[in-house]
Formats: structure tokens, sequence, C-alpha cells
């Protein structure tokens, strides 16, 4: 696997045609520099995506927006926890592989998307993560592996099949999102120039680099997509 996410195998061109959404994980102000769970540079990513959804929108395509959504005691918050800090390790079902920072809390600004974001693009917004036992990282399946947030019958219904994604975190739920489009049968095309990791902890990039390879996840840049 590159070390550098420029050096992937990238498909150079596709032309949108009916039957491709455009799915864009959580831009919200909490993933944003200065917010509660910061994803390093997740604000410059927000022209790019805008332009990308306008595409989408021109074309008579659905757009969809996910929203990271948590009761203000979700058992992901190191909060929760006695003697836990953001970022420790922590393992239990439906919870992990670390412990977050308090972030997306329902109502609260953290979790309203990005003031420049072109949400009113979206015809969808799906939330996730409202379960205070389990976490979402996917915006298909809650984190027990179970739990469908509707996201599948509602693209499937609109007879999409394939699914174009970016936003944050590059490997949180950007990633298992991409990952859960290809078990679920859908063709995916992952938009690694219009996404930023959390990069935590330690290897999480490569990690999630790695499995989507090996799952058939496509790459592409954002130019490379044509109307
Ligand atoms: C996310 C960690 C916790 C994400 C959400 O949007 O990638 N990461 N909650
Ligand atoms: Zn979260």
């Amino acid at each position: 696997m590159p070390d550098n996410i420029e050096d992937l195998e990238h498909i150079q061109s596709v032309n949108l045609a009916s039957g491709d959404a455009l799915l864009v994980i959580d831009m919200q102000n909490d993933f944003m520099p200065g917010g509660a769970l910061p994803v390093p540079d997740g604000d410059i990513i927000v022209d790019g995506v805008n332009r990308v959804m306008e595409i989408f929108h021109g074309l008579g395509l659905p757009v969809i927006l996910s929203q990271d959504w948590h009761p203000s005691d979700h058992l992901s918050f190191a909060s929760m926890h006695e003697g836990k800090r953001p970022f420790d390790t922590f393992e239990a079902p439906g919870i992990g592989p670390v412990l977050w920072p308090d972030h997306c809390v329902m109502g609260t600004p953290g979790a309203d998307f990005h003031k420049d974001l072109k949400s009113y693009l979206a015809h969808l917004i799906i939330r996730k993560g409202y379960h205070r036992e389990v976490d979402s990282y996917s915006c298909f399946m809650e984190n027990d592996m179970k739990t469908e947030t509707g996201l599948d019958g509602y693209l499937r219904s609109r007879g999409i099949e394939r699914i174009f994604t970016c936003g944050l975190a590059m490997d949180y739920c950007v990633y298992f999102t991409a990952m859960d489009g290809r078990k679920k049968g859908f063709e995916v095309y992952y938009i690694y120039d219009l996404t930023k990791p959390v990069a935590s902890p330690e290897g999480s990039v490569s990690t999630a680099l790695e499995k989507m390879t090996k799952s058939g996840v496509s790459f592409i840049k954002a130019v490379a997509i044509k109307p």
C-alpha cells in the first residue's frame, strides 16, 4: 500500500449516468478545525465537495448527506467512562476501537453542517449514531453490524447502482460507508482528494486503504468525475 494517498491506483475518468448517487459524509462543525473532534484540514475540502454536489444536482442525481448525531450521553464518548480520555483505546460491542471527545451532540451547533456547505442541494439527510449504546461509523449500518440506517433501502428504491463518496473522516465514516457499500453490492467510488483522516490510532489510514482496495472500492479524484 502506498504511504502517500496520491500514489494510489485510481480511475482516470468516469461519466455520470442515471443510477449514480453522491454520499457526502459528516461535513459538520465538530469535525472541522476548532471543533470538538477536529479533522486536520477538514475545512479545506468544503469548496470541492460543493462543486461535486453541484454536478450531481445539475444532472438530477441524488445527493445524500450524513450527519453524525449523538445523544449527550453516547457511550463512544470518553467522558462516559471513568478514567478514560479521548483517543484511549476501548473495545466494547458497537463501540471502539478508541473513545472520542464529546462531539456532534444532537441539536447543538457542533452537529450542524459547515456554514459554507451547500446542504440545500441534498435530497436526503441521513442521521446516524443516535442509539446511546452503539456507534455508527458507516452510513449504512450501525457498528453492531446488524442495525440498518435505512440508506440501503432508499438507494435501492431510487435505482442506485453506483455510489460516489467523500467527506469526513477518511479513516472512519467515509471508509466504513465505502466498505458497507461494497458489501451491499454497490459499485463504490471513493473521492480521495475530498476527504481527510482523523489518523488515530496509528495505522488507521493505511488499514483503511488496504481494506478498501481488497474489497474492490475504486479510487477517483474529483476532477475525474464528468457530467
Ligand atoms: C466519525 C469518529 C466518531 C466520522 C464520527 O465522522 O468519521 N469519527 N464519530
Ligand atoms: Zn461520532
